[in-house]
């Protein structure tokens, strides 16, 4: 019995080497270890045996199972590799490789600035709103008190994209700026207002490193009784600090824009030299961040608000100016280039 357990050992293992396939290996296992082979008999038969032989036969039967296992589970081990690797040379899919990263995306830089300012406004109460690009000319120039042939249209080159024709159509444009948007909204709502209008605005004008054709502006706006230049001063200089740091200090002056009375450009102090002068302020020691003013009458009229009832006050700030100076960008056309390398550091 125990000759012919060593003779199955033998022969199976001589089996074994000779196999090179998944499916013949299984066929080795029925026959060396399945329920009908020559072992399995063996062990069954156990109790058939003299207590002293069924001992000897028995460690060893069992001894030869548990090598076969063995034997069997190293040889299963390494044909899973080499089909692997043939799998791998025939160009099939390798499903051990780690998986390849998905790129982080971001906002751009001027988009956070962005929303940091409709922020800062939210937080004091204003909605945030947005309107359409292209527009009336009566929303973007006569409801703004910048009647057809006034020179202040000078001050906006425009993107025409239709003018008035002789069946009397009205002309249309990119818009300049987005207070058209704050036209709509008075004349579809009652003071108060407290709005501010995110969003691209055109210019008509030749790119430079301060110039885009595209840019981004944030308009500002709020009406209702008692409106005072007191309110406008408190409310933007609360603003600069909280964007620019709680140690700013703002300066206004007399500034024009044909839609407010009296009209004003706001300066912070320089945040780079404090003051003294450098490369930044031009050696001014100030950086004007903004346009503002008292809303003209005519504006309120034009919207059916009485302005002997109300009054109100408006800013306007280009959003690029605003990165560059936080970030210290000297280029405007940096942000539309598409550059990699200078959107990934923010
Ligand atoms: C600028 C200066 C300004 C306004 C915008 C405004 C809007 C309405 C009525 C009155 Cl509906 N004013 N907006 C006022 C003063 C200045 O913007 O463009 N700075 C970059």
């Amino acid at each position: 019995m125990l000759k012919k357990l060593d003779e199955i050992k033998s022969k199976a293992i001589d089996e074994l080497s000779g196999i090179s396939d998944i499916k013949a290996l299984e066929d080795w296992r029925v026959r060396y270890l399945g329920k009908k082979s020559a072992l399995t008999q063996v062990l069954r038969g156990l109790s058939a045996l003299p207590v002293g032989e069924r001992k000897r036969v028995g460690a060893s039967a069992n001894e030869t199972k548990d090598m076969l296992e063995a034997a069997l589970a190293q040889k299963s081990e390494e044909l899973k590799e080499t089909e692997l690797a043939l799998a791998l040379e025939r160009g099939g899919l390798d499903v051990t490789l780690p998986g390849r990263p998905i790129p982080l995306g971001r906002l751009h830089p001027v988009t956070q600035i962005l929303q940091e300012i409709c922020d800062i406004f939210a937080s004091m109460g204003f909605q945030v709103v947005e309107g359409p690009e292209v527009e009336w000319d009566y929303y973007n120039f006569e409801a703004l008190n910048i009647p057809r042939d006034h020179p202040a249209r000078d001050m906006f080159s425009t993107f025409w994209i239709d003018f008035e024709n002789e069946r009397g159509e009205r002309p249309m444009l990119l818009r300049t700026h987005t207070s058209p948007m704050q036209i709509r909204i008075m004349e579809k709502t009652r003071p108060p207002v407290r709005v501010v209008v995110p969003g691209k605005i055109y210019r008509y004008e030749a790119t430079d490193a301060t110039h885009e054709t595209m840019l981004y502006q944030i308009e500002g706006l709020a009406v209702d009784e008692n409106i005072t230049l007191a309110d406008l001063k408190g409310t933007l200089y609360e603003f600069a600090r909280r964007l620019f740091g709680a140690e700013r200090r703002v300066r206004f002056r007399c500034d024009y824009f044909p839609f407010v009375e009296p009209g004003a450009e706001m300066a912070i102090d320089c945040f780079i030299c404090g003051g003294s002068g450098c490369r930044l302020c031009s050696n001014t020691g100030w950086i004007e961040i903004m346009g503002a003013g008292m809303v003209h009458p005519g504006v309120l009229r034009g919207v059916d608000y009485d302005p002997d009832t109300y009054t109100g006050f408006a800013f306007g700030m280009g959003v690029e100016r605003i990165a560059m100076l936080r970030y210290g960008i000297d280029d405007i056309r940096l942000f539309y280039s598409n550059d990699l390398r200078f959107l990934r550091q923010f």
